[in-house]
């Protein structure tokens, strides 16, 4: 087989890609996938993570994590302050609390899905449905983004301002996503 420097990057950034989206399974879903447990914080023991993943992905070390924490395009994950934990920074659907504050939202937030779910969503407000929380993007151009992952992308706009108004509690996530737990139908407008 050929390899050249640029091939070894490229397949390198692949790995690391892959290994990213099994971290997230782990962290947010699945921690007995490799046999490790969240804490009700959502806190994993980041030897445990190592250990687990590298069973799977033997050249796995702690330098590809700490990689993979720092040019995550999203900022999924932290570390705790001595650098011995890691958590998800929101998307969970198993129950912990990551110590998010009750934050006011702006005026309108954004969330983007597919069109196919539009009559459901219509009918029903936005659910959590398999996550903890509804996600809510600042703007509508990254919801669109978010919407893309499901299909043909619609984009609501939601009337947060009334909302909260209205006693629902919002929380932003570190990473900059803002989490509810359901948006009733009426706040709801349809924007494309
Ligand atoms: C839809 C990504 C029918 C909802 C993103 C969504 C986000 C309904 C899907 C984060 C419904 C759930 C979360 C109803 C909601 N009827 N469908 N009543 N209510 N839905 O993946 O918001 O890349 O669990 O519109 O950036 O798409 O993973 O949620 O389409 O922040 O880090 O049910 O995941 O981040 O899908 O995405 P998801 P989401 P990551």
């Amino acid at each position: 087989m050929r390899r050249d420097t640029q091939h070894d990057g490229q397949d390198a950034a692949a790995d690391l890609t892959r290994i990213s989206r099994f971290i997230s399974l782990i962290l947010r879903h699945k921690p007995e996938a490799i046999g490790i447990t969240l804490d009700r914080h959502g806190w994993a023991d980041v030897d445990a993570l190592i250990a687990g993943i590298g069973r799977e992905h033997p050249e796995f070390d702690r330098a590809m994590l700490e990689e993979i924490v720092r040019t995550d395009d999203k900022q999924r994950y932290s570390f705790n302050e001595d650098g011995t934990k890691i958590r998800a920074n929101q998307g969970h659907s198993i129950p912990v609390d990551v110590e998010l504050p009750e934050t006011e939202p702006p005026q309108t937030l954004y969330h983007g899905t597919a069109q196919r779910f539009t009559a459901s969503i219509d009918a029903n407000g936005l659910l959590p449905e398999s996550r903890l929380y509804v996600h809510l993007s600042p703007d509508a151009q990254t919801a669109q983004k978010v919407g893309s992952r499901h299909g043909k992308p619609a984009v609501y706009l939601v009337d947060a301002a009334r909302m909260r108004r209205d006693g629902h509690v919002f929380y932003r996530s570190v990473n900059g996503v803002w989490l509810t737990k359901t948006v009733p139908a009426p706040y709801l407008h349809r924007l494309e």
